[in-house]
């Protein structure tokens, strides 16, 4: 197994976990300017986003986002207690765990880190945001829902998420100058998931249809 890492950065925490379970992954950095991996690779070239952590598997996988690997991690030896046993409470409670600190605490010094490289948070935030939804997008092209055929609680988190960068039917403060003019799997995806009569209930209930 390899994990792509930032020295300090939130990859320390796969890192500290392969500790934990005594296993020796192949460690390679990544130069957080140039986003080249110490053997001199493109990182992009392995993670679309330039992000870590990232882990490969010995078969080629790459697997990305912290909470997916530091559960996937802690799987591999269910014995050492790492994270709960899967359909406990307690799993769910690692989960609530892992979303706060991913979404509230990680995410929420971003605004800080870029306040220091002159106040080019807006300027840094709204690319990268388009980004993302582009890949979202060609995810889109080959499937009508994020996990497959069928929908999924992630299909109702973008749902709101992508409204506040479309804002057909928004009035209020959550409002984002995205674009998403050209994506149009993402927008079909979307009229798709509008349409859906718990979609339609959950609009009217907010008073937003
Ligand atoms: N959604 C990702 C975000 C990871 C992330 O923000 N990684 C930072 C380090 S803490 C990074 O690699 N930044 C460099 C970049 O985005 O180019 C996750 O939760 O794993």
């Amino acid at each position: 197994m390899k994990l792509y890492y930032i020295p300090a950065s939130c990859s320390l925490s796969p890192h500290i976990v392969l500790n934990e379970l005594g296993l020796a992954a192949t460690l390679i950095k990544v130069d957080h300017k140039t986003h080249r991996t110490e053997l001199g690779d493109d990182y992009f070239d392995v993670n679309t986003f330039g992000y870590v952590p990232a882990i490969e598997l010995d078969d080629g996988t790459l697997l990305r986002e912290g909470p997916a690997i530091l559960q996937f991690l802690g799987d591999l030896k269910p014995e050492l207690g790492l994270v709960p046993a899967h359909g406990t409470l307690d799993r769910y409670r690692l989960q609530e765990w892992l979303s706060f600190l991913t979404s509230e605490i990680h995410k929420g010094y971003i605004p800080l880190l870029y306040a220091t490289l002159a106040g080019k948070y807006v300027d840094t935030a709204r690319p990268k945001l388009e980004q993302r939804f582009a890949w979202i997008n060609e995810q889109l092209a080959t499937r009508p829902y994020l996990m497959g055929d069928a929908f999924t609680v992630a299909d109702a988190y973008l749902f709101a998420l992508t409204g506040w960068g479309q804002a057909a039917w928004l009035t209020s403060y959550y409002k984002a100058d995205i674009h998403f003019d050209n994506l149009h799997h993402l927008h079909a995806w979307y009229d798709r998931v509008r349409v859906r009569p718990a979609v339609l209930k959950a609009l009217r209930e907010e008073g937003l249809a």
